[in-house]
């Protein structure tokens, strides 16, 4: 990557910064921009070889945002005045296209270091600045450290038997190649239902010769409804409503634009109940999930009820009676919408085809790889030419937790959390002063529209940074006590939903030995943005300054 190389040449092997950002995906980049116009001097550590963090990464077959534009997008008039889009979700290349148009306007790769992998932090007291160590011996001392490392920074590869002597090609969804991995009249198998898995598998089938889709749990798919937009449609929504879109996104549940409705389930009749989930289906996208009734994920007769809507339509979809009971059975694997339904392209009936298979994993799991393919616990061989690893990422606390982070008194963070996930309003971090992060532990992360959510936490982090140089403040730690308190709180919110009932990465459970536990505020954006601005408010409530 030429520009990655060049910006090497440039970079200091030590470098000084005020801000110190790890990351250059939407948050960092969030981040320094607003650092910048603050005037505070900012430099990026960044892993890839470019920005935009995910979309970097993401070039695995069928990749594409879940979440609709003008929601997924900054809100800065300055970026989206002359973008333009050409539909509703947008996939890889494309986002990566508007990651350059971001770069023409506010200048940020200047100051990335890409392919710089953070290693090492600790706060050095005597010096009061941040020292950072990266993997290829490079030091960045900062006032501040400020991390946006998205939540899926690390991967999650299970530890099958045999993988390495797969004779064919094979790759996590995050390392898939750039230059693509050709599947035409290959045999494909897919491993994994997340929205990752669902995406390579209708992808894929459009031109392998098989596609067998490994199922643990299925995914309840909700239709994407995929649009094409035009240049007059977009410039019309820019006279106004764009800026209405960004000020509603604040005050939803999830920072989309739509939200609960204000009514339960059973007020209705099962008639105009039918007709209201028929209509938010066929809107697509996330709104049979969050702009269901506001009981949908706190009740769970409501929430079957959804449920059996969801199995009625997506059954009649599936011609064979074995693909239908593994992918939409009548009894629910979970409860809607507590694990998150990917947005689908005609899933189902690429499955559904003859050629294409889906093996039940829960009967059959994966007991190892051979070279020719993949051998399940009843002894099969299912041999491959292409086996995808859409298995996910240790989420939310994986990456935070593998980066060397240490507390003022030299404990590393994976040590602190080992018995449980603390943080002080899911952006900093108590032994961690002057560290704030965003889109990560215990901030509504996952239950959220990305840009959203880190322009939330991203204005919260510059308001307090600016708020600290005006009052003369060198020293700013989030105290124990105060820590405890949110954890509680993140808890207890997550209590009052059926989240907790179901097996799924918002609550640990997909990595072996990960403490099962709520990682992200389940209270939604106009609560979590009224309990962090009141922190401010109230003068640092909760952190010790000095
Ligand atoms: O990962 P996942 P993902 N044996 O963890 C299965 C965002 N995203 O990459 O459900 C067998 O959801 C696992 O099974 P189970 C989005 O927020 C967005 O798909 O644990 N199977 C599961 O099916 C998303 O939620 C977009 O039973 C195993 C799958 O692997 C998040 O990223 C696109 C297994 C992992 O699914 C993560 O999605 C992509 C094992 N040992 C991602 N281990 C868009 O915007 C794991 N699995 C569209």
């Amino acid at each position: 990557n030429e520009s990655a190389t060049q910006n090497s040449e440039n970079y200091a092997k030590e470098l000084e910064t005020d801000v110190l950002i790890v990351g250059a995906g939407f948050g960092g980049i969030y981040l320094m921009h607003k650092l910048r116009q603050q005037g505070f001097k900012c430099k990026i550590f960044e892993a890839g070889a470019d920005i935009g963090g995910i979309w970097h990464w993401n070039c695995y077959p069928g990749a594409r945002v879940d979440s609709q534009v003008p929601i997924y997008e900054y809100s800065l008039p300055e970026i989206w005045k002359d973008w333009t889009w050409s539909c509703r979700y947008p996939g890889t290349e494309e986002l990566q296209k508007y990651f350059e148009h971001v770069e023409k306007k506010l200048d940020i790769k200047k100051d990335c270091a890409f392919n710089t992998r953070v290693i090492g932090a600790q706060y050095d007291k005597p010096s009061s600045q941040w020292l950072v160590r990266t993997e290829d011996g490079r030091t960045g001392k900062a006032k501040y450290l400020l991390l946006a490392l998205g939540f899926a920074a690390k991967r999650h590869f299970p530890d099958w038997p045999g993988m390495d002597k797969f004779k064919g090609e094979i790759h996590h969804s995050s390392f898939w190649p750039a230059s693509g991995v050709p599947v035409k009249g290959k045999r494909v198998a897919v491993i994994g239902t997340g929205s990752t898995g669902i995406q390579i598998a209708q992808e894929t089938a459009k031109e392998a010769a098989t596609v067998t889709n490994f199922v643990r749990t299925p995914n309840l798919c909700l239709p994407m409804q995929q649009k094409l937009l035009t240049k007059e449609e977009q410039d019309k929504r820019k006279q106004g409503e764009y800026q209405e879109i960004f000020t509603n996104r604040l005050n939803t549940f999830a920072g989309f634009q739509y939200d609960f409705v204000e009514k339960d389930t059973f007020d209705d009749s099962p008639e105009d109940r039918e007709a209201f989930y028929k209509k938010l289906f066929e809107a697509g996208g996330f709104e049979f999930w969050l702009a269901n009734y506001r009981d949908v994920l706190k009740n769970s007769e409501a929430n079957r009820a959804a449920y059996d809507f969801w199995a009625k339509v997506t059954r009649k979809r599936i011609s064979d009676p074995e693909k239908r009971e593994i992918l939409a059975p009548l009894e629910p694997a979970h409860a809607f919408g507590t694990k998150r339904p990917s947005l689908e392209q005609n899933y189902y009936e690429m499955l559904d085809r003859p050629e294409n298979k889906v093996v039940d994993v829960k009967k059959t799991p994966i007991k190892e790889f051979t070279e020719k393919g993949i051998i399940t616990s009843d002894g099969k061989l299912h041999e491959f030419d292409v086996i995808a690893l859409a298995t996910g990422f240790d989420s939310v606390t994986g990456g935070i937790k593998n980066m060397g982070l240490k507390d003022v008194d030299g404990v590393e963070l994976a040590e602190k959390w080992k018995k449980g996930t603390y943080s002080y309003l899911g952006v900093s971090l108590s032994g961690f002063p002057n560290c704030f992060f965003l889109y990560g532990a215990q901030g509504p992360t996952a239950f959220s529209n990305g840009p959203t959510c880190v322009e939330v936490q991203g204005d919260w982090i510059v308001d307090a940074i600016v708020k600290l140089r005006n009052e003369g403040i060198n020293y700013c730690d989030a105290t124990h006590e105060a820590e405890k308190e949110w954890r509680e709180k993140v808890i207890e919110l997550s209590d009052e939903t059926l989240f907790p009932q179901t097996k799924s990465w918002y609550m640990g459970d997909n990595i072996p030995g990960k403490v099962r536990e709520q990682l992200n505020f389940a209270g939604g954006f106009p609560l979590y943005s009224k309990l962090l601005r009141s922190a401010l408010d109230d003068g640092f409530r909760g952190f010790i300054t000095a």
